[in-house]
């Protein structure tokens, strides 16, 4: 593949709900401009862009796939995205990378919950855009209903079709093009005059196209106002300012499958979308103050890392996008995050699995490199003498965890590292040794999240793993203050162990722990006291109720007894320890348990079932919103209640009904509930003992 320069490159994501049809228009794009002389099928499993052996089981997308496509003097690089919304970490990185999107909105189905959830991301990313209205072929294909939906996606945003579908449903032939006013029959390289019975509707269309076009630029505006014609260059000029402002969304029509309106759609996107230069500039933080970047060769180099993958065969594989300079193959590259030199080798371009060496990326490409030892997603590579850092996305936090069991001994010594690989992947997927539950905790986006990472350390690191509902992480205080005594003797044989520890306690509310010595007059010497610290801290951790940890208390010692010949460390200790138990005992000890500030998104139709279950879950509902069509609730609902809310949530909704969730506080566990968690914990510890 040729290199081409900054202007004529378009780095362009695909997304859309899950199944809108992204991987077959970028399939039926390659087959366009050549780059593969047979159409593959989603079903078939033998797309470019889901070659991934879990993605042709699933025959859906599960990561991001650069698709390039060199058409009419410029490479347009689509970024194939994950429609599904348990990966939509792989979205963020997209878009994080590219200059614009085409959002796809079935022809059928119109808007739904993936749709305005990849909407208000490019909202965040601030990314020009298209909207396509694909599958355009399908039975009850509606162009006018898909239209009036992907109008509800904004009020603020002119939604303008810039085509009309020449057809519907199995008659879908072509597109109308309403900047050339010619019609494209099929894939779209050729043109011809407009049928005559669509002639009328054409010219109404293209009056909307002018007047959006025109609104785009001021000096345009105003010649259109004066009710002067415009030319085609004005119009294309126009509608680009208008497309890059936000203002104005053009409309499309395709049909990924049956390979219609392929070359006109690669045209818009060419045509309106802004090419790296011409985007925004981004702002990296440089070595005292930032410095705002446009994508040009002679530029300061700056290239983010937007993903890495393992493969067991390839090894590492970093992705690039160059904001700025020109990275060379075989050169030497500095980590600004590491602080560390890093030796480049050989950059590709790729398409799908396939890598094609190159020499150069130019600035606005993208591209891979093999074998970065130190370079992770998100760090910025760039020239030792000029560092810049380039802002790295947020992801969302995580909504469903499980707890991860090796198969057997030989898995136990490489789960943490193979563990640890797989998220440094996907900064959506995390894991942790949970001290308070004894549990190694991966946590991410939902179920079929977690299973596809489970299955990818079989697969890559042959780590076989088993994963169970995780335990709560539940902690114990107390609530009032509380005291007691305690005196350790031991005189069997040789040296005796003698100690007395009085003590008090009390709830803290602002600190975790405090340890004071309020003793007077030298009943216990002040050597003593770490040893009985010593035991205090040993029995919060381990936990007194039913094994979880202990915080949010003060401990005073305030009076004891030593022996002038027995009196230990270790004596003191196990006064310590007990005397802090019993004390514990004393005040009003509970459980607190994680409750989580949760958000949930669905279709208004789905609101009263969705309020029911939360009834069932000791849920606390604060507020609730009508937001375009959709319901919203707030609520803080117990951790303990969904563990496996994404799920649940969606078997309600049919997959409409999204959620987000953060930890809102701690509190006091209900009494009954309390006691089951505490039987139930007594039992497993028993049964640990017993093994
Ligand atoms: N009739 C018709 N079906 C299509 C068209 N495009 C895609 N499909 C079908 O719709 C389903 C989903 O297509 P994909 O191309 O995998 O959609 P996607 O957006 O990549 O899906 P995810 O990656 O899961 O988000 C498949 O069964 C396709 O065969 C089209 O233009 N017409
Ligand atoms: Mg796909």
């Amino acid at each position: 593949m040729k290199e081409y320069p900054t202007k004529s490159i378009r780095n362009v994501a695909l997304v859309s709900h899950g199944g809108g049809g992204k991987t077959s228009l970028g399939e039926a794009l390659l087959y366009l401009t050549g780059a593969i002389n047979r159409v593959g099928k989603v079903e078939e499993g033998n797309t470019v862009s889901d070659f991934e052996d879990e993605e042709i089981r699933r025959k859906l997308s599960l990561s991001t796939t650069i698709l390039p496509c060199e058409f009419k003097d410029h490479k347009v690089n689509l970024l194939d995205t994950p429609g599904y919304t348990d990966f939509v970490g792989e979205v963020i990185s997209a878009l994080r990378v590219v200059d614009g999107a085409a959002i796809l909105v079935d022809s059928v189905a119109g808007v739904e919950v993936g749709t305005e959830i990849v909407w208000s991301y490019c909202n965040e990313f601030k990314l020009p855009r298209l909207a396509v209205v694909s599958k355009m072929d399908r039975e009850n294909a509606s162009f006018q209903a898909a239209l009036a939906s992907v109008r509800s996606l904004s009020p603020d945003v002119s939604f303008i079709p810039v085509q009309l579908p020449w057809g519907e449903k199995h008659e879908f032939k072509g597109v109308i093009d309403l900047f050339a006013m010619t019609a494209r029959p099929a894939d779209g390289r050729s043109a011809e005059p407009i049928p005559a019975d669509l002639q009328a509707a054409a010219e109404e269309a293209r009056i909307a196209v002018v007047e959006a076009a025109a609104e785009g630029d001021d000096a345009l505006l105003e010649k259109y106002l004066d009710g002067q014609e415009l030319s085609a260059q004005e119009i294309a000029r126009g509608a680009r300012q208008a497309v890059r402002a936000g203002r104005f969304v053009p409309v499309c029509v395709t049909a990924g499958t049956a390979g219609v309106g392929t070359a006109p759609f690669l045209e818009l996107l060419i045509d309106l979308l802004p090419s790296p230069a011409e985007a925004a500039p981004v702002v990296a933080q440089g070595k005292a103050e930032a410095e705002t970047l446009t994508a040009s060769d002679a530029g300061p180099l700056a290239v983010y890392v937007w993903k890495t993958t393992a493969d067991p065969f390839v090894g590492k594989l970093t992705y690039l996008r160059v904001f700025s300079g020109i990275l060379s193959s075989d050169t030497r590259i500095w980590n600004q995050a590491k602080g560390t030199e890093e030796r480049l080798g050989t950059l590709h371009v790729v398409r799908g699995k396939e890598q094609i060496a190159v020499k150069n990326l130019h600035a606005g490409d993208v591209g891979t490199v093999a074998k970065l030892a130190e370079t992770g997603t998100g760090h910025t590579l760039g020239d030792k003498g000029h560092p810049l850092t380039l802002p790295v996305p947020q992801y969302p936090n995580a909504l469903y965890s499980v707890a991860v069991l090796p198969k057997t001994q030989a898995d136990s010594t490489k789960m943490g590292a193979s563990l640890s690989r797989l998220c440094e992947e996907d900064p959506t997927l995390s894991w942790r040794q949970e001290p308070s539950t004894n549990q190694t905790i991966l946590q991410g986006m939902g179920d079929q999240h977690i299973d596809v990472a489970i299955r990818r350390a079989e697969a890559k690191f042959q780590v076989g793993l088993m994963t169970e509902t995780p335990r709560v992480p539940y902690r114990e205080t107390i609530t009032r203050n509380g005291k007691s005594s305690y005196r350790h003797k031991k005189q069997t044989g040789g040296a005796g162990q003698f100690a007395e520890v009085h003590m008090a306690i009390e709830p803290l509310a602002d600190s975790e722990f405090e340890f004071v010595n309020r003793v007077v007059g030298g009943s216990i010497s002040h050597s003593f006291m770490p040893a009985i610290e010593k035991g205090v801290r040993g029995v919060m951790k381990q936990g007194v109720l039913a094994g979880f940890p202990i915080d949010h208390l003060l401990v005073a010692v305030t009076d004891g007894k030593e022996h002038p010949v027995d009196s230990k460390a270790v004596a003191f200790e196990v006064a310590g320890r007990e005397a802090f138990k019993l004390a514990f005992q004393d005040a009003g000890p509970v459980l607190l348990e994680p409750i989580m500030h949760v958000r949930i998104m669905v279709p208004e139709s789905n609101m009263g079932d969705v309020l029911s279950d939360l009834n069932t879950r000791r849920a606390r509902v604060q507020g609730m919103e009508n937001e375009r069509g959709h319901s919203v609730v707030t609520a803080t609902v117990p951790l303990a209640e969904i563990l496996r809310y994404s799920t649940e949530l969606r078997s309600i909704t049919g997959g409409r009904g999204i959620f987000s969730m953060s930890l809102s506080s701690y509190e006091f566990v209900p009494q009954h509930v309390a006691e089951e968690v505490i039987a139930a914990r007594q039992k497993d510890l028993k049964k640990e003992e017993e093994d």
